[in-house]
């Protein structure tokens, strides 16, 4: 009894403190505190980058490092795919126009076992399809109304809603997520679908005991050491072995493989672009604070707030910063920068203020300074477009209305950027 009174004291003083903390978010322009941004083609001994080599030898590498010390975590060692099992494939799937398999990417060392289940549409009249690779929230049965897609069977958090219970999906949870994949449109457009569940690699909660990071614990090892990955690099590193998959899969263009993710999935998707070339194209959608949002404009969420509700997704290294975030020797527009010179789709919302859409407009504006060293237009625009009103140039960036979410909107920006630099050519 008396350790149940202690639980219930903690998760209100929890609560509280949560509360407390969204009443001093800030939401108005007008408050924002002056900060200073570091400039990605400055050295950090103070030198200036002015050549495309300065740029691919020295800088890129010093701040694709601190990112990996001090924000998401370094991966503590290799671990390939242990076996391929295909579960399943179809010719007439997406009303004739795809083929659809099914397989499971397994992950083993000693007797650990992590399985991680894929499933692909790919247009019929492709002969390699050029894909978007994107992680789900809660399964790939929940994409789409397709009766063939396996149920997963992993942990799933709570939401009897959407027919999730005991942690377990439902068949009532199929197609539950459908709204936010226009699959048929994806399909015409001559692209094909990679999707996965990001739970599958790391069950998204406080646990390092799950998932992907126990493969590497030394002796009595419980958890990550402070510059070793949180779960954002972990479901980053499960991008990275879906692509050794694709890049093996005769019906796949590797070489045009575009990246994409929503919110958390967001910044998964930049840090998986940063650390791994082999994405020839990155698209984060509302990926906020610690994806395209930058730091030290500490409109809407901060570092402090994410560190507190999700402890565990970034390194325990990023918890120096929680509210001086004047400490960081980088931010979040040199995240960006890691992409060049692959084209970069950032996007916001309007209502979505907590993800700061200016911070993130103003990230892929200052991410552009690299690209022009490279010789590609960036952002082609200054001032931050009204809403509705996409620019293209190799950085892609809108603001729609609406509030948080992945809309058929977003994605026939992402399917008229991806013709552009997919096809155009
Ligand atoms: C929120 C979190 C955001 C964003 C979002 C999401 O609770 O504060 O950073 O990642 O979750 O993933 O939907």
């Amino acid at each position: 009894m008396k350790g149940f009174a202690f639980l219930f004291l903690l998760s209100i003083l929890i609560l509280q403190n949560a509360f407390a903390q969204r009443e001093n978010v800030i939401s108005e322009e007008s408050k924002v505190p002056e900060y200073q941004l570091p400039d990605v083609l400055t050295r950090f001994n103070g030198g200036k980058v002015s050549t495309a080599k300065d740029w691919v030898k020295k800088q890129r590498p010093d701040i694709l490092k601190l990112f990996t010390d001090e924000v998401y975590g370094k991966v503590p060692g290799i671990q390939k795919i242990s076996e391929v099992k295909v579960w399943e494939t179809s010719d007439n799937a997406v009303n004739d126009l795809a083929t659809r398999k099914q397989f499971s990417l397994f992950f083993k060392k000693g007797n650990r076992n992590l399985e991680v289940n894929v499933l692909m549409y790919l247009p019929k009249n492709a002969q390699k399809a050029p894909v978007f690779l994107a992680y789900n929230f809660t399964g790939n049965h929940t994409v789409y109304t397709d009766p063939n897609i396996r149920l997963t069977e992993s942990w799933v958090a709570n939401d009897p809603s959407l027919g999730i219970i005991n942690n377990q999906v439902t068949e009532q949870s199929r197609a539950t997520a459908s709204n936010g994949w226009p699959i048929e449109k994806i399909i015409r457009s001559g692209y094909g679908l990679v999707t996965l569940y990001y739970g599958d690699v790391d069950p998204d909660k406080n646990d390092f005991s799950d998932g992907i990071e126990p493969f590497f614990y030394t002796k009595n090892q419980i958890k990550p050491r402070s510059n070793e990955w949180g779960s954002i690099a972990a479901w980053a590193w499960g991008l990275s072995r879906v692509m050794d998959y694709l890049e093996k899969d005769p019906d796949v263009d590797a070489k045009k493989v575009a990246v994409l993710g929503h919110s958390r999935l967001g910044k998964t998707a930049l840090w998986a672009g940063a650390t791994d070339q082999r994405f020839a194209m990155v698209i984060s959608n509302e990926s906020g604070c610690g994806g395209a949002a930058l730091s030290k404009r500490t409109y809407g969420e901060t570092v402090e707030i994410i560190n507190t509700s999700f402890p565990y997704w970034f390194c325990d290294n990023f918890k120096k910063y929680n509210n001086r975030e004047d400490l960081l020797s980088i931010d979040q527009h040199m995240l960006l920068a890691l992409i060049a010179p692959r084209p970069l789709y950032v996007a916001s919302a309007e209502d979505d203020k907590w993800a700061d859409p200016r911070g993130e407009f103003l990230s892929a504006k200052y991410a552009s300074a690299v690209y022009k060293l490279l010789g590609l237009e960036g952002l082609p625009v200054k001032e931050m477009p009204v809403v509705n009103q996409p620019v293209m140039g190799t950085i892609g960036y809108h603001i729609r209305t609406g509030k948080h979410g992945l809309t058929t909107y977003d994605w026939e920006q992402y399917i008229r950027f991806a013709d552009k630099h997919f096809k155009e050519k």
